[in-house]
């Protein structure tokens, strides 16, 4: 038996492995574990499914004269990068090279430490990811107020009497931006010590139907109903902890721009009545203590009135968190607080207090559409037009694609457009373990050993956990003769990049070495660091005994806010004491962390940005007319049993109702003549896809909500490019118009 941390969402719950030889024959939640008390989900108990999985790859693949790819050698594969990238960046330089990260390098080790040095030694700012279809606009709107893209607050779940969330199906996705393991027990929880909580969304899900109480909205106008709520509570707001660092001008500024925002004007665009959002607004007032927490349905929505589609994601998020400092929540038990990871984050680094703040929007430009940059990324929704569209002077372009645990084709708008984009490529490698729509398009395919191969700790969900904990797990097995783990892969791909650009190849180990000693130097520099001061050489000597990401971990804890500080805290953890405990340290229920958690120029909240004032100021115009709903509109769900687009092979998670479907509403149904079961067409200028029709009660009249992540019936085929939230560079996936049809 062996204890091991699941890596496949932001839950990371502890599980207990039974190992015979080199297979795993059971899996089931730990008990003991610190954090998760014995949790699992049907994709945890997958997990050696996934390990043993006869579809996993193995062995590099190489896209041959035929147009097919064929199984390599590591050396050839290598070579191939290597060949095909010199002349690439020789002849058009470093921004014809462009990245997508995709969601599983937050989940482990080898991405948040490995891929800056890859991204470093390319030289290129041509960077793109999963995040700007995902929660780039609560990101921003967190680092504009706190000062890093991880200074987001979470709910303190555990202790709070009123949790209002919207656009956010915890009972199915597990939590994402709020970790928290075994969310269902969480929520029992709450419920039996009377609190409440409350779901506003347009479909009935599994988490509305466990809440309090549940609230339909209309998609896409959320922001206008947290405004209503904004203003119902900033006035005689009480900002508790959170007042001396909130500038009373600032605030007042946005009191008064909120005045509008009445939840009598409002109304008629959200659906939500105006005697639900006074009651509500008087309910989060009157807790003991209460949260606000939005996700997906607010930072991928738009709301589209008549032909138009109007992105408010960053809006949206930022309203929230203004709704939980007029109502004291900020930093507060039971409110929303920030953690205080054991490795280390952006909110641990430089110095406490304050810091350089983040530029919003970002001062690079995308070169079609001169979209900004958010947080150092492009609008994934850009990737496409930036390969298919040459500089008309200077036929410039990016001709090479690192495309890194990610399926764009699959997980970001207009997939037909990046599919052909993707086939005009010079160049175009991906680094999965497995063949999907993307990866079947590549030069070259590098695959990567079984997650169980590689040790885990969640340095990245540590920054966004409800409770503070220190968990590791170690490598279950080695890595298999011929695969290689991910860190060696980007390691290697690093030491590519960098000898093409000095001429001179390094080796991995003078890659790692380099990783590790930047780590080192900053921890010494930081003077929130437990090891400021010391010498580089000094830390490096301490943990020489490792290599790899453990080494990195083992640098990141010692200097971090728990860490021994390399003898100036002697009780304080290293990672060998994260070794010591299989079922983790819990380090308690999260503490106020203002001032020390800012890092924003001012040393303040900066809690009145002027582009989200801006942004406040342009939504209110939306209340001097009446708003056109589309007939239809689509929303997305995830599903219990899948992992966005992957693991849909595994036995556990295949068959019975995991299908992709059409939700819809009974009359809609009927209206339209469409069965329960019969395929219909969802359509718009972009796509057309037809899927099975499921015909119930929990849907909104008008939507269609489709699940994302499936390579056949896309419903990035729907999506089209151009409704992009313009802080956040965030794709509008949610709210869309689509027509819809018997097939
Ligand atoms: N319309 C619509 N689109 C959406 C969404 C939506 O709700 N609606 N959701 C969005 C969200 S929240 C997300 S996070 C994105 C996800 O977008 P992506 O990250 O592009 O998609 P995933 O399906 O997570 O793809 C992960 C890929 O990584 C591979 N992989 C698995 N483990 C590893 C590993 O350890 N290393 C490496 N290198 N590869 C690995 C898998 O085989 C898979 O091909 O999709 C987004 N797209
Ligand atoms: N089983 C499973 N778990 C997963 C994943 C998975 O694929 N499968 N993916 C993981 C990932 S990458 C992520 S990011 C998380 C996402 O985690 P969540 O955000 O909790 O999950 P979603 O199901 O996308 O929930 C979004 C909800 O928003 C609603 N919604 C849509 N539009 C609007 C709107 O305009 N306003 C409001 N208020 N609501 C709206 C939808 O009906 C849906 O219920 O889940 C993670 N967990
Ligand atoms: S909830 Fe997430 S972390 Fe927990 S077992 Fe399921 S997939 Fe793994
Ligand atoms: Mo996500």
């Amino acid at each position: 038996m062996v204890n091991r941390i699941c890596p496949l969402c932001e839950a990371t719950c502890g599980l207990t492995l039974t190992i015979e030889g080199t297979e795993v024959t059971a899996i089931r939640g730990d008990s003991e574990d610190v954090f998760s008390r014995g949790y699992i989900c049907p994709k945890g108990v997958s997990l050696g499914e996934l390990h043993a999985d006869p579809q996993r790859l193995t062995t590099p693949l190489i896209k041959g004269e035929d147009g097919q790819l064929h199984p390599a050698s590591w050396d050839e594969a290598f070579a191939v990068i290597r060949d095909r990238l010199r002349p690439i960046l020789g002849e058009h330089g470093p921004q014809s090279v462009g990245l997508f990260l995709g969601n599983p390098n937050v989940h482990n080790l080898s991405g948040p430490f490995y891929l800056p040095a890859f991204i470093k030694a390319l030289g290129t700012t041509q960077r793109f990811s999963a995040s700007t279809v995902d929660q780039m606009p609560k990101q921003v709107a967190c680092a504009l107020m706190y000062g890093t893209a991880l200074s987001v607050p979470v709910p303190d779940i555990d202790r709070t009497h009123y949790f209002l969330m919207l656009g956010a199906n915890p009972m199915v996705s597990n939590g994402s931006m709020m970790t928290a393991a075994d969310f269902p027990g969480r929520l029992r929880r709450l419920r039996q010590r009377g609190g409440t909580l409350v779901v506003v969304d347009p479909v009935r899900t599994r988490t509305a139907a466990a809440a309090s109480e549940h609230v339909s909205i209309r998609p896409g106008s959320d922001a206008l109903w947290l405004a209503s709520l904004a203003h119902l509570l900033a006035q005689a707001a009480d900002l508790g902890l959170a007042q001396p660092w909130v500038d009373a001008n600032e605030w007042e500024s946005i009191v008064q721009l909120l005045a509008p925002f009445t939840p009598e004007a409002t109304a008629q665009i959200t659906g939500i009545d105006p005697a639900t959002t006074h009651r509500i607004a008087q309910e989060l007032k009157e807790a003991p203590s209460a949260a606000v927490y939005g996700r997906m349905g607010t930072t991928t929505s738009g709301l589209t009135n008549g032909d138009q589609v109007i992105p408010m994601a960053t809006l949206a998020s930022w309203l929230i968190d203004v709704i939980n400092i007029s109502i004291g929540a900020l930093d507060s038990p039971g409110g929303v607080m920030f953690p205080l990871p054991v490795a280390g984050g952006p909110s641990t680094e430089g110095s406490a207090g304050s810091g350089h703040g983040v530029q919003i929007p970002g001062r690079r430009r995308t070169r079609v559409r001169g979209l900004p940059s958010a947080l150092g990324e492009f609008p994934a929704s850009t990737l496409a037009e930036e390969i298919d569209t040459p500089d008309p002077e200077s036929g410039e372009r990016i001709r090479a694609v690192f495309v890194v645990g990610g399926n764009p084709i699959v997980s970001t708008p207009n997939q037909e457009r990046l599919t052909a984009a993707f086939r005009s490529l010079d160049l175009l490698v991906s680094v999965d373990p497995y063949l999907t729509a993307t990866s079947s398009l590549a030069d070259v395919v590098l695959p990567v050993a079984s997650p169980l191969t590689r040790p885990q700790h969640d340095v990245v969900f540590n920054n966004l956990a409800v409770r503070n904990q220190a968990r590791y797990s170690a490598p279950v097995f080695d890595v298999p003769e011929g695969e290689k783990d991910e860190t060696e892969v980007l390691a290697q791909l690093a030491a590519i990049a960098a000898g093409i650009a000095s001429g001179h190849e390094p080796t991995t180990a003078q890659i790692d070495d380099l990783i590790a000693y930047t780590v080192a130097a900053q921890a010494c520099t930081d003077t929130a660091s437990r090891a400021h001061g010391r010498a580089p050489e000094e830390l490096l000597e301490a943990v020489s005994s490792r290599t790899g990401v453990e080494r990195i971990l083992d640098l990141r804890i010692r200097s971090g806010p728990y860490g021994d500080g390399f003898g100036s805290h002697p009780d304080g953890l290293t990672l060998q004491h994260l070794q010591d405990a299989p079922h983790g340290i819990d380090l308690g229920p999260l503490q106020p962390r203002l001032p020390e958690v800012l890092r924003t120029p001012s040393g303040r909240i900066d809690i009145a940005p002027d582009v989200l004032l801006e942004a406040l100021g342009n939504a209110a115009l939306l209340l001097n007319e009446p708003t056109t709903a589309p007939r239809f509109t689509l929303v997305g769900r995830r599903q219990l049993r899948s992992n966005n687009s992957w693991m849909k092979g595994l036995p556990t998670l295949t068959g019975g109702s995991n299908i992709p479907t059409a939700m819809i509403h009974t009359d809609d149904a009927t209206e339209l003549g469409i069965v329960d079961g019969a395929d219909v067409t969802v359509s718009t200028i972009t796509g057309s896809i037809t899927l099975p029709a499921s015909v119930r009660g929990d849907v909104a009249r008008g939507c269609v909500c489709i699940p994302h992540g499936w390579a056949e019936a896309n419903v990035n085929a729907l999506v089209d490019v151009t409704a992009i939230d313009a802080l956040a560079g965030t794709s509008v996936l949610s709210g869309l118009q689509v027509n819809l049809a018997p097939a």
